[in-house]
């Protein structure tokens, strides 16, 4: 299997990752829809929204903290070097849907953030954006201006970075292989990204322990984790360089 799929990268020019909560699962970070995944205890639809924020800016923000602090105490794990490593050798372009930052922290440089970052923080009303590193003293934190802030990231209803969704699809049509790992291609419009790539030629490759509702489209589905298999693949292209 490894070895099909090794012929398949070497040949490449560009390789696409799309990646989801389970790259960073390694890293100790919970999935979405995992046996101990993050929806597991809240429903989504409870706090990933413009709404919810609203009617509770607090709760919304102590769910981001919580996530945030185990976020930063959190490495990159194997999938996400091996990732930065096969950009040496080949143009790699990360489409992820996390906001956790690991692609970014392993070293990759060409990633393209779906749905934004939980490092990153906004006013609600005026254009302030900024990274935020350390805790804040009261949650909702507030804006020089007056206004709360709120964590720059994409909720439910929100629409994509104009910018970046435009990039993504430009990407997703244009490259040799797209690698789709640890994700399970639920949430619209990041799931439409392999159809993109598909309809343009490219391989497609599924990374992920489980099948996925998007499984029997992909020319091979790696049922390993992503600490497992990624290095693996890229440790044959060196190899067979
Ligand atoms: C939009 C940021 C329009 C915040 C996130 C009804 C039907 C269909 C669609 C909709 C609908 N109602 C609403 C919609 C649209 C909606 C949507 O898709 N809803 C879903 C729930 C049905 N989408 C939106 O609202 C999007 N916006 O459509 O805007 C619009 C247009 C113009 C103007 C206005 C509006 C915005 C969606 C973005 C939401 N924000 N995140 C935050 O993180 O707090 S979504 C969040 O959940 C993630 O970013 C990610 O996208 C998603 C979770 O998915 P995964 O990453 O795949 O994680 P999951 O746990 O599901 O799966 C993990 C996988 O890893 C599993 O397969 C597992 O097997 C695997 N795995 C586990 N361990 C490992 C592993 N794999 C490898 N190795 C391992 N070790
Ligand atoms: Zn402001």
């Amino acid at each position: 299997m490894f070895e099909s799929v090794s012929d398949l990268i070497r040949d490449a020019e560009k390789i696409v990752f799309v990646t989801g909560a389970g790259i960073s699962q390694e890293s100790g970070i919970p999935t979405f829809r995992g046996k101990d995944g993050y929806w597991r205890k809240y429903d989504p639809m409870q706090l990933a929204t413009i709404d919810a924020f609203y009617k509770n800016p607090k709760l919304v923000w102590e769910w981001y903290e919580d996530r945030r602090k185990n976020i930063l105490a959190a490495h990159p794990n194997k999938g996400h070097l091996a990732i930065s490593d096969l950009a040496k050798y080949k143009d790699v372009i990360v489409l992820t849907q996390n906001i956790d930052g690991l692609h970014q922290r392993a070293g990759s440089n060409q990633v393209l953030e779906l749905h934004g970052s939980i490092i990153r923080i906004k006013c609600t009303v005026c254009d302030f954006k900024d990274n935020i590193t350390d805790s804040f003293d009261g949650l909702p934190p507030k804006c020089k201006c007056g206004e709360i802030l709120r964590p720059d990231v994409v909720w439910f209803g929100e629409a994509l970075p104009q910018d970046i969704w435009h990039d993504a699809i430009n990407h997703a049509k244009s490259c040799d292989v797209m690698i789709i790992v640890g994700t399970s291609l639920a949430v619209s419009p990041a799931n439409t990204l392999p159809i993109f790539a598909k309809q343009n030629g490219a391989v497609l490759i599924e990374v992920n322990p489980e099948r996925t509702v998007m499984s029997e489209y992909m020319d091979l589905s790696i049922t390993e984790t992503s600490a497992n298999a990624l290095p693996q693949l890229i440790s044959l292209l060196e190899f067979r360089r």
